[in-house]
């Protein structure tokens, strides 16, 4: 793994790619040099064979305390607009292999919406979450009006995010924000991603990307649509040799070995 200024990258076992935002004066506030660096890991991981699943994470304090407003202070209008700003913090929803976010402490603003664009979310007891950017004279501007309104429905998206209150764990896990609040302790929430990360990369990652690429469709198809495209991508994966293996190691009672082709 390459060396990051503003994120750190590691391994904590040979198929899963740990991504640690480093920021911690700033709470992880999400900096261009920041996206910059992760974006990098992101590609980096998605590309190696190895990786089977990627785990993004914070400090015990903060997942990440929004896009940083020293930052954003700065720029008006034109300046937003002419460098086409965050449009490169969308990479992670190009990323194919799955991608969990394991929230401690704050994710707020463009901490929360990263948190949105990973495939789950485990959070510990102590997460926060919200969208306070009304407090700061602006809207969410990295998809949570559209993703957390998919998430926990107009009602509640008009509230959160009309009155920027934060809201707990338990909240977010009630309203099926998050996957489950992982057992308390420093570090936890970090292990349990691992644990599933390394779980879903032992198996054959085609099937794997496939799933996620159906699974996301279905919130850009219709559902006669979204039917048809699993269906089709079903009928793709027995042609691989992943799938030969799968049925042939059920009906020989032993674990398959995958070859991912
Ligand atoms: N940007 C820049 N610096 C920040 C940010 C931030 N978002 N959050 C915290 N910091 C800095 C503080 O300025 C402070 O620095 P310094 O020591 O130099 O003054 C340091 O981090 C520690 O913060 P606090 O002293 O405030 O710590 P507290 O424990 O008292 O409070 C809070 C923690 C409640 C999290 C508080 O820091 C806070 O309210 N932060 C701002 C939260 C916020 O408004 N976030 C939304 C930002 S706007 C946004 O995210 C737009 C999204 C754009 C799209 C993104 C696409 C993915």
């Amino acid at each position: 793994t390459k060396e990051y200024q503003h994120i750190i990258a590691s391994r904590p076992v040979p198929s899963v790619a740990l991504l640690t935002l480093n920021r911690p004066k700033a709470l992880n506030a999400l900096s261009t040099p920041l996206f910059r660096d992760l974006n990098a890991a992101l590609l980096e991981a998605d590309a190696e064979k190895e990786i089977g699943a990627i785990v993004i994470t914070g400090s015990e304090k903060a997942f990440a305390a929004g896009a940083d407003i020293k930052e954003l202070k700065e720029k008006d209008f034109a300046g937003a607009y002419n460098g086409d700003l965050f449009a490169e913090w969308s990479v992670i929803t190009k990323i194919r292999k799955p991608v969990i976010a394991a929230v401690s402490g704050y994710a707020l603003g463009g901490g929360c919406e990263l948190a949105m664009m990973c495939d789950m979310i485990l959070a510990s007891p102590t997460a926060v979450f919200g969208q306070p950017e009304i407090n700061l004279g602006v809207s969410p501007g990295g998809g949570g009006t559209q993703r957390l309104t998919h998430i926990v429905g107009k009602y509640r998206a008009m509230e959160l995010m009309l009155s920027g209150r934060n809201f707990s764990a338990k909240e977010a896990e009630q309203w099926g924000l998050v996957n489950r609040i992982v057992g308390e302790g420093e570090g936890q929430v970090v292990k349990e991603a691992v644990d599933l990360a390394q779980n879903i990369a032992s198996k054959g990652q085609i099937a794997v990307q496939a799933t996620k690429e159906m699974i996301n469709a279905a919130y850009e198809l219709p559902l006669t649509e979204g039917v048809r495209f699993e269906r089709r991508l079903f009928f793709g994966l027995f042609s691989t040799k992943d799938k030969q293996e799968g049925m042939t190691a059920f009906t020989e009672k032993r674990k398959p070995n995958w070859t991912h082709s």
